[in-house]
């Protein structure tokens, strides 16, 4: 039975045997290869999509979680505190009602997908609406943790990063090595210095022999690392990377920088074009922030930046499913038929 990542990779995280394991048993999620997506009559690629949508809670964030709610409570911490654009939020909720703790989440009014509001809700944590950004939310929660006895959960806690990194080890043992490249969204910046930190670590421990190159994407109305300023008031399709003022800012571009990689802007065309395409011709269904990188891979791939026979990893970080509102934006206005076969078959387009 799988057992969770704290489980699966302890040896790489700093617990204890007295460090309660608080899980759901998160990771483990699948490598999906998909030959439809960037196929190109001269370039063959091999790509794979890692599917953190799968994960419990539906995002990648639930590997942070389970070490940081666990070593909370190992600390003795009653509370945990979070401000998130929906999936920390929806993360910090799930694993403190299992910890029988309390989560007081902080989220922007009005821009949080309705599926990590839900799960906000249910888990029974408190929701505090604010109104202000998630930078603004991040600064306010960040001064109350300091004021006062709640655990900060966002990804500044260094717990959040070392759960992350266990993707990076999953990547490298479901493979069988690394991979030559990974596309990534960037929001807060947390998960691609994650990902380095354990792909670095794997080779440092011997699992792999070599290191990917971290291709990070952001939206084009929130792209602070691509700009090299803070964004005052950040504006994508993809809520979840509505961010202005990242907290790993100097952590991603190290990542960058060391890998040889790159970061690049795409826009919200882009993005819904590229949401749209991984779930048609994949059957593979991500949020809009994940497809940022989806849309990065379609258009470096159109460029021709990715060598013939390079073995290609996409994260998905979140499950489509966490914002439908969003996916029915694209679709025509849902309309009945009459209930018989004759209005059915006109609607087919074959009466
Ligand atoms: C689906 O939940 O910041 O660059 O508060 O939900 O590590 O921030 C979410 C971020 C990508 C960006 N994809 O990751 C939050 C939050 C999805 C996300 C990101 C987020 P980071």
């Amino acid at each position: 039975m799988w057992r969770g990542v704290i489980h699966q990779y302890r040896e790489f995280l700093p617990v204890t045997e007295r460090t309660p394991v608080i899980t759901l048993h998160e990771g483990n999620t699948p490598v999906i290869r998909a030959d439809r997506l960037c196929d190109a009559p001269d370039t063959r690629i091999e790509l794979f999509l890692k599917y953190e949508g799968v994960n419990p809670t539906g995002s990648f964030k639930d590997r942070g979680m389970t070490v940081a709610v666990s070593k909370a409570l190992e600390e003795g911490a009653t509370a945990v505190i979070c401000a998130s654009t929906g999936n920390t939020s929806a993360s910090a909720a799930a694993y403190a009602a299992r910890a029988g703790c309390r989560a007081i989440v902080v989220v922007p009014k009005g821009s949080v997908a309705l599926g990590k509001l839900s799960q906000a809700i249910m888990h029974g944590a408190m929701l505090i609406q604010l109104e202000g950004n998630f930078d603004k939310a991040l600064e306010i929660v960040k001064e109350a943790s300091e004021k006062f006895p709640v655990a900060l959960v966002n990804s500044i806690n260094p717990f959040r990063i070392e759960g992350q990194k266990t993707a990076a080890f999953e990547v490298c043992d479901q493979l069988g090595g690394s991979p030559d490249f990974v596309f990534i969204p960037v929001g807060n910046a947390g998960n691609i210095s994650a990902y380095w930190k354990g792909f670095r670590e794997y080779r440092e421990a011997r699992q792999v022999s070599t290191l990917p190159r971290m291709i990070g994407w952001q939206a084009e109305g929130a792209a602070p690392l691509v700009l090299g300023r803070v964004v005052e008031h950040p504006e994508t399709v993809a809520s979840a990377i509505r961010i202005g003022n990242p907290a790993s800012w100097r952590l991603a571009l190290a990542a960058i920088e060391e890998s040889q990689g790159e970061i690049g802007i795409v826009s919200d065309a882009e993005i819904l074009n590229a949401y749209r395409q991984v779930a048609q011709l994949e059957g593979v269904y991500c949020e809009p922030a994940s497809a940022a990188a989806v849309a990065g891979l379609i258009k470096y791939c159109r460029q021709g930046k990715i060598p013939h026979g390079a073995r290609v990893v996409c994260i998905l970080t979140g499950h489509g499913l966490k914002d439908p509102e969003t996916a029915l934006t694209l679709a025509p206005p849902l309309q009945a038929v009459e209930a018989n076969l004759e209005a059915v078959v006109q609607a087919m387009g074959l009466g």
